[in-house]
């Protein structure tokens, strides 16, 4: 972790890093750009609020989340799915901003997957101490596409594995702006994120905020 804090002090982290086959990280992708991330979420949850869903084996999620775009994801005890409409309000998912959709895109072509059009967006919040526990994300119908990943506001420990639940991962540290894209060979490695440190991030307080973009249907 010592050598990880000078490279951070020093900002010699190389600002495209394969983490393997098919994914990327771009540092700092996303950071020019936050403000107008920002007001761009903050209409998208006036309309959908930000809520913490119920896993299918019934427990509440610790991290928040909400969705854009054509599909929301969604869990409860019947299982995890794409809805066309918000479960909490009734109404049509709100709409996924431009701004989102070009950094989703532009992202895409740095990790070599052009034309990448998502059609959704899930948007996670995580307060300190939430995480989010190995995972694959295996919901989608498009599963030539990548899944974009930007991350805002705290920091996060990201657990990057294999295709098998017990591959050892590989640890990563995701900061206000780091966008990661994979697809292809790592399309369905596992993943997750550490519960996160309390701090203070100028524009985004005590949180960190995820957008993950797909194309789900
Ligand atoms: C997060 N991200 O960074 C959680 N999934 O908060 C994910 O679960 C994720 O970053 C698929 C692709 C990229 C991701
Ligand atoms: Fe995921």
């Amino acid at each position: 972790m010592t050598a990880d804090l000078f490279a951070v002090m020093l900002d010699i982290y190389p600002s495209r890093l394969e983490l393997a086959e098919g994914a990327v990280l771009l540092r700092h992708f996303a950071k020019d750009i936050d403000g107008e991330l920002l007001r761009a979420l903050d209409t998208i949850v006036a309309q959908a609020p930000f809520r913490h869903l119920i896993t299918p084996g019934g427990y509440r999620m610790s991290v928040a989340m909400t969705c854009c775009g054509r599909l929301g994801w969604v869990s409860d005890r019947s299982g995890y799915r794409y809805e066309i409409a918000d479960p909490e309000t009734g109404l049509r998912w709100p709409v996924l901003p431009e701004i989102f959709a070009g950094v989703a895109s532009k992202a895409a072509i740095q990790a070599g997957y052009n034309h990448f059009i998502p059609d959704s967006c899930l948007i996670n919040r995580y307060e300190p101490g939430a995480k989010l526990s190995l995972h694959q994300d295996k919901n989608e119908r498009d599963i030539a596409a990548p899944v974009v990943s930007v991350s805002l506001g705290l920091a996060a420990v990201f657990l990057f594995g294999g295709t098998e639940r017990s591959d050892r991962s590989q640890l990563y540290r995701l900061e206000h702006g780091d966008v990661a894209v994979w697809g292809g060979a790592s399309r369905f490695n596992f993943h997750g994120i550490a519960p996160v440190e309390d701090g203070y991030h100028p524009l985004f307080g005590r949180k960190r905020i995820n957008l993950t973009f797909r194309k789900a249907g």
